[in-house]
């Protein structure tokens, strides 16, 4: 019997494959097929009544996603993981699973986008409110939890703002009032933080950014118990369907074996950038969870591995300088995702967070000067002397 190694490096490897169960091949073999053939009619029933197990079909279960899924799990220290077609998929599906029609969710005063209209939507269609909390302390969220109140969720760091949420906190709360705590943990990766281990009950990812890491991929990933992925697998991803295609999880297998090297580089760019950007004087400021000076640098240092790839900073401009700034970039590419091998900027109050109301885009600290950069993995120096040479022509 092989001996389970303990070192996520290794883990990222070889987790959840054995290539002597298929004819030795080294690479994950992509089961290219929608649909599985049962050997007979009793067998296939047997299937259906859960009294063999087996693959149906593919949007109940694929080979090829079923490694992604188990080495995801192992990973991020959690019983099971469901993969999907994107990372809202997975928000979607977690978030519709702990809530009913005029249920109530504390959410952390900054989130993606698109969370942000999901929120909405789930509102307008269900009833089903929620209240933002900054969550810098217990006190804070003790008030805003209600007997309807069915989680919390949030993102640390956040998107785009970089604030970072203790999470011991979160969870000695919810343990309270006995409320599930759902962390995105698309900034981090699991190779920086591992909110599982920190007593939260499921992690989220968008698997397009760190995960996959090379920009070819959409998807998500919902890790917690194994209670609780089997009920969403059963409902919310099986009857909504938003399932992930045996490709694209091999594309993000293949992208995992080199996630720690590539989380190590983008974390060493990073800091080294923020050290230089901080100096410059059009900064107003930079936010980076792993500058000795950011806030919440002490939360930082007890739930991360590192302060992570990405950043944002406010430029001391007008809308139109900032714009100029953005466009005279030469290497850099404007673009929204993040945690790819290359350099991306953008603006998140006209791209990422645009669809959130200005009033609340600013309670969430996401101003109109605030640019966000995710630090790819070229020479540092590069990427200095690009924005160098572009804050000059403003
Ligand atoms: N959670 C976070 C924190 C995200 O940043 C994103 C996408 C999602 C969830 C949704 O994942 P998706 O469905 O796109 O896989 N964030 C993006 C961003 O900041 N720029 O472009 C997409």
């Amino acid at each position: 019997m092989e001996k389970k190694s303990t070192h996520f490096e290794t883990k990222v490897i070889h987790t959840g494959y054995d290539s002597k169960d298929h004819l030795g091949s080294l690479s994950t073999p992509i089961y290219q097929t929608s649909t599985f053939t049962f050997d007979t009619a009793e067998q296939g029933e047997r299937f259906f009544a859960g009294e063999e197990k087996g693959y149906i079909y593919s949007r109940l279960g694929n080979p090829t996603v079923t490694v992604l899924q188990e080495k995801i799990a192992e990973i991020e220290e959690g019983e099971a993981c469901l993969a999907f077609g994107s990372g809202m998929a997975a928000i979607s599906a977690v978030l519709l699973s702990l809530t009913k029609a005029n249920d109530h969710v504390v959410v952390s005063q900054g989130i993606y986008g698109c969370t942000y209209g999901l929120l909405t939507l789930m509102e307008e269609k269900y009833n089903i409110n929620h209240d933002f909390c900054l969550m810098e302390n217990e006190q804070q969220l003790r008030e805003l939890i209600k007997p309807e109140t069915t989680c919390i969720y949030l993102e640390t760091p956040i998107n785009p703002t970089m604030k970072v949420i203790d999470l011991e906190m979160v969870v000695s709360v919810a343990k309270e009032y006995n409320l599930p705590v759902v962390v995105d943990n698309t900034f981090c990766s699991p190779y920086l933080q591992k909110p599982l281990e920190l007593g939260c009950d499921v992690v989220i990812h968008s698997a397009t950014k760190y995960i996959c890491g090379h920009g070819d991929v959409v998807a998500g990933l919902a890790v917690g118990s194994q209670e609780l992925m089997a009920k969403i697998a059963m409902t919310t991803q099986k009857d909504i369907g938003g399932i992930l295609a045996p490709f694209d999880a091999w594309l993000l297998l293949r992208g995992l074996k080199t996630l720690p090297i590539r989380m190590d580089r983008h974390c060493e760019n990073t800091l080294k950038l923020v050290e230089w950007l901080k100096t410059e004087p059009l900064i107003k400021a930079v936010y980076y969870p792993g500058d000795p000076n950011h806030p919440d640098y002490e939360i930082t240092k007890k739930q991360m591995k590192h302060g992570g790839g990405l950043f944002s900073f406010e430029l001391n401009g007008t809308k139109q300088q900032i714009q100029t700034f953005m466009n005279g970039l030469k290497m850099i590419k404007i673009a929204v995702s993040l945690g790819d091998a290359e350099s991306l900027i953008q603006h998140p109050a006209t791209m990422t967070h645009s669809v959130i109301p200005e009033d609340v885009r600013l309670s969430m600290g996401i101003t109109d000067q605030l640019i966000r950069l995710s630090v790819g993995l070229e020479a540092w120096e590069d990427i200095r002397d690009d924005i160098k040479q572009s804050l000059e022509l403003i």
